[in-house]
């Protein structure tokens, strides 16, 4: 049968289990990638494994996300994840070097491999033809001591794009957004979409980028670009013209769904407030006031992107950005800054009152340039969460470069059709002398490795440990919450929150904070309890933040109407039982305070049942439960957890000895409390005895620099 390139990759990569959609497999990754916020606890879960090196071809550590460094929280994970990647065997990008998506497509991705990223936009390495897979940090450094990653075996989507973009003022952002406008926000899940037809040929690498990370808020698995001549070419300006490889779909390719797009037909589209999937076309919100434009993050932070708003401004004779707006631009690297330094593009976007970032994530997470209360901001981002952006109440609309440019001029949402011909861009300049990686650090070699301390603060605490499911579950009901919970309720962004990744008794304080403010002290309160929710629960970023604080905090299960692919996995490796309704409409008997049975889960779990019996023990209602685990997934919840499970399945719960990994977790436990941190690290389901170190959400939270 002629083969999808996602299959020909999956084929070359199997390590288990048979490609049939839903069924499980478990594929060998060739590269992995992290960046700071949610590398610490990956690296630290890591070196639970007890694993010396890592054990994959290509690994690489950025840090772009936590960059505002308020206080010392920051600046150490920076430092400890520093001396982890050299001592383990990871590259190291160092802050200011780009945003880790952006460089990974610059640097390192490579056609037909195959990588998995602690970062949902991971996905974006697909634009280069990798099957690039976003995952929770755990299963990221179980990959990276060398073990192949489990997942359901995808279908394929042919996503074939005829016609081309009427650029510059529809532009390939149109093409994501018209995805997300047909598919929806949980459309995509379980699915890799493979782009074909001439559309595609027609569009650069970091167009297709833009398209690739966005597959991730499709809750799709990947996105791929079968390698091309433009490919080819992209590589050898990276002076990487040895990592091209000729690979592709075989003629006549079959697909298990087929999605066409007619990209003459298409035009700007923008998503309004508070889901990257609520799309309509810019003539619907042209008009709209705004008081924010923010150009660039990981993606539309090319050269184009940028070159774009810089030419509308100055063919305007200097036109300056709408007094009324504040407006920001995100290269996506120290490249892209190089050149559009050099180009002139920077002073364009700077003497028209652009305020120039560096390269990071920035205010795509909250970090910084929060928009006012009351008011829209337009932005070039991927996603649009409520309070995402810094302000609780905030209103997000993302949109096109494009849309972006014309917007500056009035302060208002405009459709850039109406502007007549496009200005000349700035043209790119060779990025020759930008193509050297002296900003990106080797490791050490083994006998350096072996000699090199861990540096850490007091901010940084282990992981919670995982216990053993018992006979039953039984807990109340803590809260119950709507469709499309965003892993950003559950953990959510801004400097603020953001600067305790590394700390998850600190962290839990603000989970659910905004949605229900209640439900921390109930679970304190009752020590352990249920969490109860719609549909596509846990959208968003793969942030274990959002199992990791429940987990802390005492949360045992988690039933919903439906899951999205990350959060689902990243609760089962934690150890929390993720269950939907057999009949959903039971979700609208949950209330908050009542206590539900599972009294048979072990039983039935080990038995591989289909269903989980369920009681409300108030009016004695029996409800049925379902799961879909494979069986390696009962097997980690039996155990509590993945690193438990690993443990027990491998007798010494790593590669290296065991004795290996205690005297690294004894030392480790005295680093980590060397604060005054009192981290006990026992308790009931991972909960930790800290407590008392823990102020209310907002205040200051353990060591002693506070
Ligand atoms: C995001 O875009 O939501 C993030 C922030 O990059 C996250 C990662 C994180 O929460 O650290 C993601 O996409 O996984």
């Amino acid at each position: 049968m002629p083969l999808s390139l996602t299959h020909q990759i999956l084929k070359d990569h199997l390590a288990a289990g048979e490609l049939r959609p839903g069924s499980p497999i478990s594929i060998h990754m060739d590269q992995a990638l992290l960046q700071d916020a949610t590398g610490t606890m990956a690296l630290m879960q890591f070196e639970e494994l007890g694993v010396p090196r890592i054990k994959v071809e290509r690994a690489v550590q950025y840090v772009d996300h936590n960059v505002v460094q308020l206080d010392y929280k920051n600046a150490d994970d920076h430092r400890m994840l520093q001396a982890l990647a050299r001592k383990y065997g990871l590259h190291f990008s160092r802050p200011g070097n780009g945003i880790s998506h952006y460089v990974h497509m610059e640097r390192f991705g490579k056609p037909g491999q195959t990588m998995l990223g602690a970062d949902s936009h991971t996905t974006q390495a697909g634009c280069l033809g990798m099957l690039a897979i976003g995952a929770g940090g755990l299963d990221v450094a179980v990959v990276l001591g060398g073990h192949p990653y489990e997942i359901a075996s995808p279908e394929v989507v042919e996503v074939h794009l005829s016609g081309t973009l009427d650029r510059p003022w529809v532009q390939a952002k149109d093409i994501i957004l018209e995805l997300l406008r047909r598919v929806r926000a949980s459309g995509g899940k379980n699915k890799v979409f493979e782009f074909t037809g001439p559309g595609t040929a027609d569009l650069s690498v970091p167009e297709r980028a833009t398209i690739a990370n966005m597959v991730a808020d499709l809750g799709g698995t990947a996105g791929v670009f079968p390698p091309d001549e433009t490919t080819r070419s992209w590589l050898e300006r990276q002076d990487r013209a040895g990592d091209f490889a000729e690979v592709g779909p075989d003629h006549g390719a079959e697909y298990d769904e087929r999605i066409e797009i007619d990209l003459g037909a298409l035009g700007p589209l923008v998503a309004k407030p508070h889901n990257p999937d609520n799309v309509v076309g810019v003539e619907e919100v042209a008009g709209t006031e705004i008081a924010q434009v923010c150009i660039g993050s990981s993606v539309n932070s090319g050269y184009n992107d940028l070159a774009l708003p810089g030419a509308v401004l100055a063919d305007r004779g200097g036109q300056i950005v709408n007094p009324r707006l504040a407006a920001t631009a995100t290269p996506g690297s120290r490249q892209i800054l190089a050149a559009i330094a050099e180009s002139g593009v920077y002073r364009q976007l700077s003497d028209g009152g652009v305020r120039m970032l560096e390269p990071v994530c920035g205010p795509c997470v909250g970090m910084g340039q929060a928009p006012p209360s009351d008011a829209n901001s337009l932005r070039t981002f991927n996603r649009n969460f409520p309070g995402r952006s810094g302000t609780p109440e905030d209103s997000v609309f993302l949109c096109s470069p494009a849309v972006a440019a014309v917007s500056l001029l009035t302060g208002r949402i405009e459709d850039p059709r109406q502007y007549g011909d496009a200005p000349e861009l700035l043209p790119m300049p060779e990025l020759r002398p930008y193509v050297d990686d002296v900003h990106i650090f080797a490791p050490a070699d083994d006998a350096e490795a072996e000699r090199i301390e861990i540096p850490r603060g007091p901010n940084i605490k282990r992981p919670p440990e995982h216990r053993p499911l018992g006979d039953a579950l039984e807990a109340r009901i803590a809260t119950v919450q709507p469709d499309d919970i965003s892993t950003g309720d559950l953990a959510p962004d801004g400097v603020e929150v953001m600067a305790y990744r590394s700390n998850v008794p600190a962290i839990a304080e603000f989970t659910l904070r905004h949605r229900d403010p209640e439900f921390r002290r109930r679970l304190k309160e009752w020590g352990s309890g249920f969490i109860v929710a719609g549909e596509n629960y846990g959208q968003g970023s793969s942030r274990e933040h959002a199992a990791l604080a429940p987990l802390h905090l005492g949360v045992k299960a988690v039933i919903a109407k439906s899951f999205a692919r990350i959060h689902r996995r990243n609760l089962i490796a934690q150890g929390i039982v993720a269950l939907t309704f057999d009949d959903p409409s039971d979700y609208d008997r949950a209330e908050v305070g009542q206590t539900w049975q599972l009294r048979e889960l072990r039983h039935e779990l080990e038995q591989g049942a289909e269903t989980i019996a369920a009681r409300i023990e108030e009016g004695g209602q029996e409800l049925v439960l379902r799961h879909d685990f494979s069986e390696s997934e009962r097997a980690i919840l039996l155990a509590g957890g993945l690193l438990s499970h690993l443990r027990e399945s491998e007798g010494t719960g790593g590669a290296d000895s065991g004795a290996g990994r205690a005297e690294q977790r004894d030392a480790g436990e005295r680093a980590h409390d060397g604060g005054g941190g009192g981290d006990s690290g026992g308790g009931d389901g991972g909960r930790r005895e800290d407590e008392g170190l823990i102020r209310e959400a907002g205040q200051g939270v353990g060591g002693h620099h506070e």
